[in-house]
């Protein structure tokens, strides 16, 4: 009686056991199909672009700066047409601009995410006594798909750039 009781739980057991490693073996495939899925396509994942003014320009205070030429757009966010990077996934993002004043004028320029400037760069003409001052400035910024970043003019005339630009706008998904 004992006997058949202990051989029946054993039995239970066994079937339960073979249930759980039905169970394992199907999250294990679904987890290889998605590990090569994943790096089938790791290229196309990728978020990267710099683009550049390609020379000396007016802008107005408030205006968003186009920068028209493109050394690099991997993921097709960056819309030279617009200056507007669009985020094509969510993601932690970090976007730079190099900002060159023209001459003697002074120039701010912001990174916006979504309408709000988030970071400023700041060339400053000395009034009239410094000529073709830089400003830099970078931000790490928490995107989700479909947001939308770009570099505005807060305030000042002009920048400068050249044939290998001075004047640029960069991000890249991290
Ligand atoms: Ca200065």
């Amino acid at each position: 009686m004992l006997q058949g009781v202990i051989l029946a739980c054993l039995v239970a057991c066994i079937i339960l056991q073979e249930k759980r490693f039905e169970e394992l073996e199907s999250e294990h495939s679904h987890l290889v199909d998605r590990v090569e899925d994943l790096t089938q396509n790791g290229s196309s994942n990728k978020v990267a672009f710099t683009a550049a003014t390609s020379g000396a320009g007016n802008i107005g205070s408030g205006s968003t700066i186009v920068f028209p030429v493109v050394i690099n757009n991997e993921g097709g966010g960056y819309n030279p047409d617009t200056g507007v990077f669009t985020a094509p996934r969510s993601g932690q993002y970090v976007f730079f601009v190099s900002a060159q004043g023209y001459g003697s004028d002074t120039l701010y320029v912001s990174i916006v995410h979504n309408g709000g400037a988030k970071v400023m760069t700041m060339s400053d003409g000395g009034r009239g006594k410094d000529f073709y001052d830089s400003g830099t400035n970078l931000a790490a910024l928490n995107l989700q798909q479909g947001d939308t970043v770009w570099a505005t003019c807060q305030s000042g005339s002009s920048y400068y750039s050249e044939g290998i630009p001075i004047t640029t706008f960069s991000g890249f998904l991290i």
